[in-house]
């Protein structure tokens, strides 16, 4: 490969009249852009225990109120793109939002999709699109773009939970923005009764509630029972993976990320190839290792990591006896529909 010129060997006077008319020479930047062989990524394995999150959180929730967040959100910020930047890698970005009981975050939607993985307590919900969301502990809640959303709480204990949004990718394309709305008008939930069994979904035609996101929650006691079922009925299966996926479509729950969950059966090692989206790991239940050529983390419940694309992943239950539950989210959608996903094996 060819040693390009650089910057400094142009005269300054040269680089004055380019930079005064807003050009800029290629060359001098082209291996910057165009890396050889695999990207360069600012996404930098990371890891976020719940246990150093958790009293932070709390604190927040005594240092700010309700009122002065909007959003009480600890945000995983990926020390490789610049905390200020606010992703865990090019297209997610994490958070940790807490709600306490009684508090209301108030109505709003934003062009970036968004979804809840619930953490801990219960009596929360989230209303989208005046359909209740109950919140328990692994259940999945989406709110994709334009949606709108808000959460309240009626236990008697601190309810957290993640939010995982295209946020990044949608603010890069200065795309993002959100309006402010009024309390919604809570009418009997749909999506999930008119979703009992997959494979049966309200005729399109004669529905008149036909909506491009027909299921907004997921129940973990659901996505546990499913994987488990078939962890049992193909026991030479390697990967127990389920996909959250559009009940009516058949695609990807969300247009931009995707959204997994994974059983790792007793002491079971899975190896996941190298590929070009980068993958968010969040411990469900159980205790798993996660590891590349380069670095392990060991996750609790309830801890997150991120890992860069195409990079290798070794997931490993530490329980030797029970099934380790794994929710995963990952860039591969967006990937495939700009035509860049690789799976390098
Ligand atoms: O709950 O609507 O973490 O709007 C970031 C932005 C959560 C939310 C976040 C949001 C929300």
């Amino acid at each position: 490969m060819n040693e390009l010129g650089r910057l400094e060997d142009l005269p300054q006077e040269y680089r004055d009249a380019l930079t005064a008319r807003n050009l800029v020479p290629l060359w001098p930047s082209l291996r910057g852009v165009l890396p050889p062989k695999i990207p360069t990524r600012q996404t930098r394995a990371t890891c976020w225990a719940y246990k150093d999150i958790r009293p932070l959180l709390l604190q927040a929730g005594e240092l700010t109120p309700i009122e002065k967040a909007e959003r009480r959100v600890l945000v995983l910020a990926n020390p490789g793109h610049g905390l200020e930047k606010m992703q865990a890698s090019a297209a997610m970005y994490l958070g940790m939002q807490l709600l306490m009981p009684g508090e209301w975050a108030p109505s709003h939607r934003h062009t970036p999709n968004a979804v809840r993985m619930v953490v801990e307590g219960e009596g929360a919900y989230t209303t989208v699109e005046g359909e209740k969301c109950p919140m328990a502990r692994g259940d999945l809640i989406l709110t994709p773009t334009g949606l709108w959303h808000e959460h309240g709480h009626d236990g008697d204990k601190p309810v957290v939970w993640l939010d995982v949004l295209d946020l990044p990718v949608v603010y890069y394309l200065e795309a993002s923005y959100h309006i402010d709305g009024q309390r919604q008008t809570v009418k009997p939930s749909v999506g999930e009764r008119s979703h009992v069994r997959s494979g049966i979904t309200p005729t399109p035609l004669f529905n008149r509630r036909h909506s491009a996101y027909p299921l907004l929650r997921y129940a973990w006691k659901d996505t546990r029972a499913a994987l488990c079922e078939l962890a049992d009925n193909e026991s030479d299966l390697e990967a127990v993976q389920i996909t959250y996926t559009n009940p009516e479509t058949g695609d990807d729950a969300q247009n931009i990320l995707g959204y997994y969950a994974l059983l790792l059966r007793p002491g079971q090692s899975l190896r996941l190839p190298a590929r070009s989206p980068a993958c968010v790991f969040h411990m469900i239940e159980g205790q798993a290792s996660v590891a590349t050529d380069a670095q392990s983390f060991s996750l609790e419940e309830a801890d997150t990591c991120c890992i860069p694309g195409y990079t290798a992943v070794t997931l490993k239950n530490l329980q030797k006896d029970q099934p380790s539950f794994v929710f995963m989210a990952d860039e591969s959608p967006l990937h495939r529909k700009l035509g860049v996903y690789e799976d390098r094996g």
